[in-house]
């Protein structure tokens, strides 16, 4: 890490940094030293001579109980796992830090939110959230997307997803929705998917689940990786500013490459071949120092202000349109440095909704209200203590007071006679800090009601803004929709649900609903279905569209609002990207290098793929074999020139594979001199010819794979049909 940070914060960045550190790290072996630490001993601290056998008596005879060495080894071993999470099981975690480019002072005391320059630590813990910890990273899930604020007052968490939206209102329902989305419980089958009978037959019961269920089957649910998702704080917070007022904030992540996702064909695939695709795709970034990079966004309103809207802003299934509130970007979030123990770190991290400091508030959303109370008894369950906050990846680096005490595994070790306030014993000290010296208060907040269990009217709606959403998508990206709304809902095998499901998709769209009709064996009722699977023709649609009218249609009034597709305005860099050249023994050296350094100086990373390890020619070493990797773990192909390197992979199946099913996922393929005869001597180029034509966009380039690669999104999402005929 850089060590000139400018820092208004009285503790420097690297300080804050060693406190999280810590004297709990120990030595890193593998870098082969001599000194402390490197005298093998047991967690007593005594030294051993042998850990190859265990005391017995005789070598032949039984194994001695007095053997301590071998009891504490079997015994640790036997206790190392801990529950996974309920939920969001499976992810994976790196540091940073965020900076502060606008202050928000107008808004909030926070000081993580005024001191523009500031630097304050952070961990972020990406995850899916119904598969199991061994499950595979690019299932069709939401992501959670939890950020940790190391700040001067305290530790704040923002614990948000990729989906500005939740499945339902009420806590109370979690659990449910939970249950029904696992694997079901009498077989555990299916891990890692909702295309199941029990997931469908909650959330057709379910209509406030509507506009949820549209962003999952979007291709928001399949990133490419990390880096090119967004995030969402989903619920309404408060800011509170000096004089105690507050304003309404919606947080969101903004990833400066660009929001990405893969097709679905190859998430399916990527399962297989690399079922750490993201936390694999992460780390190789980080390590070879491409950090992950977004901006803080805020969208800010007052209370009078949402009064005026037809949703409900304390209701988690509905967005606050940027069209209505523009996201403001505030600060830059790095993630530049991996864990160095995923346990310790990405596995013990216990993240809190109710962590959050002085200046930042929570709202009524009654989703929001349950968290406050879920998060930190998770952690009593998951880590087995309530001294879970002295772990040091969740101790704050603010100073910790208080009169709190023991417990299990209790790592503090509390001075003096006193533990109680007020005392006169111990000068009365910690003392409380008053508010406005920087003390928590809560916004206060006016409150008063009959005690009900009921749901506000305000919150009714359930398609208004599923409506919004689809009518918001592309063409392609409808299409996206429609063929994964068919694919999950023909796994359901109860008829019963496939309709009920049928009809809530009547009430967003009626054409997406015929088509997925259609795949269903049912008959549409939209008259719009010339092309099953298909998306309508968007001209009707669009007539039809803004003729609809709705009583609630909880969108502010608007048809179609920003920020919502992901084709539309996203950034298409090579940056991030991963480029697969496939190389045999007499390759093209200069032209393999040269290109290397393009993608490198383009910020894209890049494997050689030969037909086996090693040296291909001076200086072109394959670190990738075509046996070992797989075209759906690269976003562009490249074939260089060198008559013997292609004529070795002319012969190879392999190769032609590799070639068809990048080009089926509409990904760019470059070649150069002799290179472009894979692509045109072969069955390949035959095909490629015959479907794409030399004019397509998609049509193997040639030259320029760099540029290229940054069309990468558009060709993918248009080139889908004729893709699909090569397959
Ligand atoms: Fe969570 N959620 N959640 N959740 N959630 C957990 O806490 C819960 C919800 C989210 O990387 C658990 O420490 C309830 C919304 C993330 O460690 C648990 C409700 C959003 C993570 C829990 C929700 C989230 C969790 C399991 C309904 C997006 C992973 C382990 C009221 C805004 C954090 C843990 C990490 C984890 C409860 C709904 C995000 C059981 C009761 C909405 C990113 O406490």
């Amino acid at each position: 890490m850089s060590q000139n940070r400018k820092l208004s914060t009285p503790l420097s960045l690297d300080d804050t940094l060693a406190r999280l550190d810590d004297q709990t790290k120990d030595q890193d072996l593998s870098a082969n030293v001599a000194g402390p630490g490197t005298r093998l001993t047991d967690n007593m601290g005594h030294p051993i001579s042998d850990d190859q056998n265990s005391l017995r008596a005789g070598a032949r005879g039984p194994t001695l109980m007095e053997d301590f060495l071998f009891r504490e080894k079997i015994h640790h071993f036997d206790h190392e796992r801990i529950p996974e999470r309920v939920v969001h099981a499976r992810g994976a975690g790196a540091h940073g830090y965020f900076e502060l480019t606008k202050s928000l002072s107008q808004y909030t005391t926070a000081r993580v939110l005024t001191e523009v320059g500031a630097q304050t630590p952070v961990f972020v813990r990406f995850s899916t959230v119904a598969g199991s910890r061994g499950s595979a990273d690019t299932a069709r899930d939401v992501r959670g997307f939890a950020v940790r604020f190391y700040t001067q007052e305290g530790n704040w968490d923002i614990v948000g997803n990729n989906i500005p939206v939740f499945f339902i209102q009420d806590a109370i329902k979690f659990p449910d929705l939970i249950h029904s989305v696992k694997p079901e419980p009498h077989h555990e089958i299916p891990q890692a998917a909702s295309a199941h009978d029990t997931f469908y037959d909650f959330i057709s019961l379910t209509p406030e689940s509507m506009h949820m269920l549209m962003w999952v089957h979007s291709d928001r649910a399949i990133p490419r990786s990390f880096a090119m998702m967004e995030g969402f704080g989903v619920h309404t917070f408060r800011l509170v500013d000096a004089r105690g007022q507050a304003t309404f904030v919606k947080f969101h992540w903004k990833p400066t490459l660009g929001v990405h996702s893969l097709v679905w064909d190859e998430a399916q695939k990527i399962a297989g071949k690399d079922p750490d695709f993201h936390r694999r795709s992460m780390w190789e970034s980080i390590e070879a120092g491409h950090p992950y990079v977004w901006d803080l966004g805020v969208q800010l309103f007052t209370e009078a202000q949402a009064e005026g809207w037809d949703f409900d802003v304390l209701d988690p299934t509905k967005i606050v349109p940027e069209d209505l509130v523009p996201v403001q970007r505030v600060g830059r979030l790095t993630l530049d440095r991996n864990p160095d123990n995923y346990f310790a770190e990405t596995e013990q991290v216990g993240f809190m909704t109710t962590n959050l400091v002085p200046g930042i508030d929570f709202s009524d959303d009654p989703l929001l209200q349950g968290r406050n109370f879920s998060y930190l008894d998770t952690q009593l369950s998951r880590l087995g203590s309530p001294n879970w906050p002295e772990l040091p990846i969740n101790r704050p680096v603010a100073r910790v007071a208080n009169h709190q005490r023991d417990g299990h595994m209790r790592q503090t070790i509390n001075r003096g006679r006193v533990s109680y306030e007020p005392n006169t014993l111990g000068g009365n000290k910690p003392a409380e800090v008053p508010a406005a010296r920087g003390g928590f208060a809560s916004f206060p907040e006016r409150v008063s009601g009959p005690k009900v269990r009921a749901r506000a009217q305000s919150f009714s709606d359930h398609y208004g803004q599923a409506r919004l959403f689809w009518n918001s998508m592309t063409p392609v990206e409808k299409e996206h929709i429609t063929r994964s709304l068919q694919f999950e809902l023909s796994k359901v095998e109860t008829r019963d649900i496939r309709l009920r499901m049928l009809a809530h998709l009547e009430k967003i769209n009626e054409v997406l609903a015929a088509q997925v009709a259609r795949a269903l064996g049912e008959r549409p009722t939209a008259p719009n279905t010339a092309r099953p699977g298909g998306t309508a023709d968007s001209a009707a649609e669009t007539a039809r569209l803004a003729a609809a009218t709705s009583p609630t249609t909880a969108s502010g009034k608007l048809q179609r609002a920003k920020g919502l597709s992901m084709e539309e305005g996203q950034p298409r860099l090579a940056k991030g990207r991963k480029v697969a050249i496939l190389a045999a023994e007499g390759v093209d050296a200069a032209g393999v290098q040269a290109l290397r350094q393009a993608l490198k100086d383009a910020g894209a990373m890049a494997d050689v793929v030969g037909p086996h390890l090693g040296t291909l020619a001076e200086g072109v070493v394959a670190n990738k074999t075509l046996a070992n990797t797989d075209p759906v773990l690269y976003d562009a192909v490249f074939l260089p020139g060198g008559a013997s390197s292609l004529r070795t992979l002319i012969g190879m199946g392999d190769a032609h594979n590799f070639v068809a099913q990048a080009y089926k996922h509409a990904k760019p393929i470059g070649a150069l001199g002799e290179g472009t005869e894979l692509l045109t001597a072969s069955e390949i180029g035959r095909l490629l010819r015959a479907i794409a034509g030399p004019a397509t966009s998609a049509a193997p380039a040639g030259t320029e794979p760099v540029q290229n690669l940054s069309e990468v999104g558009r060709v993918r999402l248009a080139s889908g049909e004729a893709a699909q005929k090569l397959a």
